[in-house]
């Protein structure tokens, strides 16, 4: 019998949840990943696969059955491979850990919005809304796992939804210079994103591909859109992203043209 297919696009922070999940439970080799080249029109038959609507990852199991959201997939493989659990088996644990699950959707929207704003004046305002987001998180595991550094004993559930997108801003690092401050209010929080990113079941991605291949991103043009004055997507498949120099870190200031992001 064939392998279930996770269709995605390059360094989909949702598809990785999947891999990491896979890596966890000693998986990997159970299921197919196939990327798709999001600088192009969707082809019909993906669009057929998933009925027409666009968002990925999508999974495809035999006699062409379709599941769709990435936590939705995690539950799927957390359950068809029970040994090894990554999700918490008691109760009350499962329940707090999905308060922290739960989350993840203002953290990423937070993130996204500020690595995709054009205005400078904003900038001060989404940089406080994004540390309100890790004062949350802060809080939460200082009041649920005080001594650390993950949520549990183990990285678990918890940390494969979050840790792709720890691995995402590095994007607000390079390209609006954002760090946690270290005046004691975010100790917690540095801590679990510091074990999270170290984890060897999380190493799918490097910072160099994501500052590269999210240059788009950080000048307002989401899901491989093309810029004014470029005829390239730095989604773009070719060249591959190690061949292209470091994009310039100054987005407020300067559009950077193909020849430059090296594409
Ligand atoms: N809830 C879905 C899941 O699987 O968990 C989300 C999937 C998703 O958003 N996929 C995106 C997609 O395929 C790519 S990753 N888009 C193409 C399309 O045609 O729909 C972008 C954001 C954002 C948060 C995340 C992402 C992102 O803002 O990484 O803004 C542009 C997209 C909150």
């Amino acid at each position: 019998m064939s392998k279930p297919v996770v269709y995605h696009i390059p360094v989909c922070p949702f598809s990785q949840r999947v891999e990491i999940l896979l890596s966890l439970k000693a998986r990997s080799g159970e299921v197919d990943f196939h990327v798709v080249d999001i600088t192009r029109p969707r082809e019909e038959w993906l669009l057929r696969k998933s009925g027409g609507s666009t968002a990925l990852p999508i999974l495809e199991l035999s006699g062409g059955r379709i599941l769709k959201e990435s936590l939705v997939l995690l539950q799927y493989f957390e359950d068809l491979y029970p040994e090894r659990p990554v999700a918490q088996r008691d109760p009350y644990r499962r329940a707090v850990e999905g308060m922290l699950a739960r989350m993840e959707s203002d953290f990423v929207a937070k993130g996204y919005g500020w690595v995709m704003n054009q205005d400078p004046a904003r900038r001060e305002a989404l940089r406080g809304a994004m540390l309100k987001q890790y004062q949350a998180v802060n809080d939460f595991l200082a009041q649920h796992a005080p001594a650390g550094p993950f949520l549990f004993e183990e990285f678990g559930w918890a940390e494969t939804v979050f840790t792709p997108f720890f691995m995402r801003f590095w994007f607000l690092e390079y390209y609006e210079d954002f760090e946690l401050p270290r005046d004691g209010r975010f100790d917690r929080v540095r801590q679990w994103v510091d074990a999270c990113l170290a984890h060897p079941a999380a190493q799918q991605v490097s910072k160099e591909s994501i500052v590269k291949l999210y240059y788009d991103y950080a000048k307002g043009a989401g899901n491989g859109a093309l810029l004014p004055g470029r005829s390239r997507s730095s989604f773009v498949f070719e060249p591959d992203w190690r061949a292209r120099p470091w994009p310039p870190r100054n987005k407020y200031a300067h559009s950077a043209s193909d020849a430059e992001l090296g594409l």
